[in-house]
């Protein structure tokens, strides 16, 4: 090989370094303003928190996993240039012949355990907080089915009916409609109300996820989990079913809409109006099924 094509691949190797460099670390600065309740075109960040769980969860990964991964990323990087310029085969033409060193091996053992420690502590808080479920003020059923959720609203909290949300289909979109995101029959909660969501599904195992409250958990049949948010905003907030539940896996999205408690009311009123004609939550999806 000649010095001059060396030379060359060299140069293209340290672009491509260079491009990784920038689109590892510089790119996701520049897409930070993320969306609420929806992924922005471009987006590479986490949907804006609406929720307390999502904040921490938002906590967690922006300032504790990120600067470790970081920090660990460019040590190791650091380590390994070191390496190739201090004892590559010209630098170094005589290589040592040690193969053991007792406290190098302890040091690179306890590190990574303190390292996991560190992380474990603010883990395990926000898994409590998210398993350990808060008194609620409203309990809602959510049930997935292929492919569209229901939604029932207990009687005895102002509800008493049922409904199932479908995506809206492109040609029922209107102006301002999310494609793939919109739904016929939006879920309804209010705003600053500690909700519990109880998840189930009726025929395979779907997943119920809003990103923006930071909320994710399987709907599996004969099975009930559990649940909340706490949403602090007004506005549409949308999820998609998140487990891989058949043909049409793509196209069971899931819309919250957050209001205000009174429009929360006047809602009520109307739905139960609206789908006690629809006599449930099965029969209207499973006729057009
Ligand atoms: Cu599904």
């Amino acid at each position: 090989m000649t010095d001059v094509s060396a030379g060359l691949r060299g140069a293209r190797k340290l672009g491509a370094f260079a491009f990784a460099l920038v689109a590892t670390f510089v790119a996701p600065v520049c897409a930070f303003a993320a969306g609420a309740g929806y992924a922005e075109p471009g987006q590479i960040v986490m949907q804006a928190a609406e929720t307390p769980i999502a904040r921490e969860m938002h906590f967690f990964h922006n300032a504790i996993l990120m600067p470790i991964i970081t920090a660990v990323s460019l040590f190791v990087l650091a380590l390994l240039i070191y390496v190739m310029v201090r004892f590559n085969e010209k630098a170094n033409p005589t290589p040592s012949r040690t193969t053991h060193h007792a406290g190098l091996e302890v040091v690179w053992t306890i590190v990574p355990v303190l390292i996991l420690v560190v992380i474990a502590v603010p883990s395990f808080r926000l898994l409590n907080h998210q398993l350990i479920l808060p008194k609620g003020d409203i309990t809602m059923k959510v049930t997935g089915k292929q492919w569209y959720w229901s939604y029932e609203y207990p009687k005895d909290q102002g509800g008493g009916f049922g409904f199932d949300s479908l995506m809206k289909p492109e040609n029922e979109l209107k102006p301002g409609d999310l494609r793939l995101l919109a739904v016929d029959n939006e879920a309804v909660v209010p705003v600053g109300k500690t909700i519990r969501v109880q998840v189930t599904a009726a025929d395979v195992i779907h997943s119920f996820t809003i990103p923006s409250f930071g909320i994710r958990i399987d709907a599996v049949p004969g099975r009930l989990n559990e649940t909340w948010f706490k949403a602090e905003r007004e506005g549409v907030y949308y999820g998609q079913c998140s487990k891989l539940c058949g043909k049409d896996h793509a196209f069971m999205p899931i819309a919250f809409r957050v209001v205000s408690e009174q429009q929360y009311a006047a809602w009520l009123v109307e739905a139960k109006k609206k789908y006690a004609s629809a006599g449930g939550s099965v029969t209207l999806a499973d006729a057009r099924r």
